[in-house]
């Protein structure tokens, strides 16, 4: 098989990819003091990249993380304060304490630089408006003064991203110079299908394929027994849990996206405090009412003591979500279900 193995959504691909290193990798690498098994060259492609989320026991990925880095991506930032209060292990690699710098994918796409007015993202929407099967529309992400920078902590993992319009669908191509299979491969897939459905939006077009090449794929040793208990519920398991995750609204926006980083702001500054009422009423679709359910959670989780939130937001939450929810935080989500969970 010469091309990537096509495979529907992001479990089934990193489960294949756990399996692969886990039983045969090429090298036992210990760059910048992270033991680790490795594969040199690794790919595949996901026939539905709406399949962002695994839902996996043992992986308890965190949606709202998810979502608020895939929007901080969009609104093309780098600050620390906002993508800090969702992971707060960012914070170690920004060299000055404000900002990050080469992981900072979103700062890179979608400002303008290197004297030009348009950001990579929209010349290359231009490209692909003026010839759609153009072989062109490649944003590169990775920056070669970034090997200046001596003990860089942040060196982009992204080399570049490339759209590709093919029979009226936007498929994208990732090319990773490095990626951590059990931690950063599953938030780098969902953002970047989301910035792959937030450009076929734009460009009024269905979703392709997503393809996602990886030169060092790697399982850091610290993660080896929980990769381990991963592979083991999948093959224990009678079928995959699925939910259905649904798609972008057409109306989505650079707008839509700063309403919805306004209010995120509000919660996480602990300035609002939202009712699922109140979500309903934003205006927002309910896909991005969804996220906002999700930042209003977290600000519970973050500042509120469990016996004073009231469940509502909690219970508007679409089932994917909130199964994701409930395993990832389960003493809250059990708290607000009255011990249940
Ligand atoms: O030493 P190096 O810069 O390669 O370390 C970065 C580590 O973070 C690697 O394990 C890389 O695979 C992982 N990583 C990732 O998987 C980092 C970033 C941030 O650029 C990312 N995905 N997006």
């Amino acid at each position: 098989m010469l091309t990537p193995l096509s495979l529907p959504g992001l479990e089934e691909a990193y489960l294949s990819l756990l399996r692969l290193v886990s039983e045969d990798h090429n090298h036992h690498i210990s760059a910048r003091g992270n033991d680790a098994r490795e594969v040199i060259g690794a790919s595949f492609r996901l026939s539905d990249p709406r399949r962002r989320l695994p839902f996996l026991a043992e992986r308890k990925v965190n949606p709202i993380f998810h979502f608020a880095e895939a929007l901080w991506y969009l609104a093309g930032r780098r600050d620390l304060e906002m993508i800090g209060y969702y992971a707060p292990s960012m914070r170690s690699s920004s060299r000055d304490g404000f900002h990050l710098g080469g992981s900072a994918y979103g700062h890179t796409i979608f400002n303008p630089a290197n004297g030009d007015t348009l950001s990579l993202f929209d010349r290359v929407l231009e490209l692909l408006r003026s010839e759609s099967d153009s072989k062109r529309g490649y944003i590169p992400v990775f920056a070669a003064d970034e090997l200046a920078i001596s003990d860089n902590p942040d060196m982009a993992c992204l080399a570049g991203l490339h759209l590709l319009v093919r029979d009226g669908r936007l498929h994208m191509v990732c090319y990773m110079r490095a990626n951590d299979l059990d931690c950063g491969l599953l938030s780098d897939v969902f953002s970047f299908t989301m910035l792959q459905e937030f450009a076929a939006v734009q460009l009024g077009l269905e979703m392709g394929s997503y393809t996602h090449f990886i030169g060092s794929a790697h399982i850091c040793d610290r993660n080896a027994e929980r990769v381990h208990r991963v592979l083991v519920e999948a093959v224990a398991r009678s079928a995959p849990i699925q939910f259905p995750f649904p798609a972008m609204p057409t109306s989505t926006t650079a707008a839509t996206v700063a309403d919805v980083l306004e209010h995120e702001e509000a919660l996480r500054t602990n300035k609002a405090h939202y009712s699922a009422a109140h979500i309903q009423a934003s205006g927002l679709d309910p896909y991005w009412q969804q996220v906002l359910l999700l930042f209003e959670v977290y600000r519970q989780i973050q500042h509120d003591h469990v016996d004073a939130v009231n469940p509502d937001v909690l219970n508007a939450l679409d089932p994917g979500l909130r199964w994701l929810v409930g395993h990832r935080w389960s003493a809250y989500a059990a708290a607000l279900d009255g011990g249940e969970q």
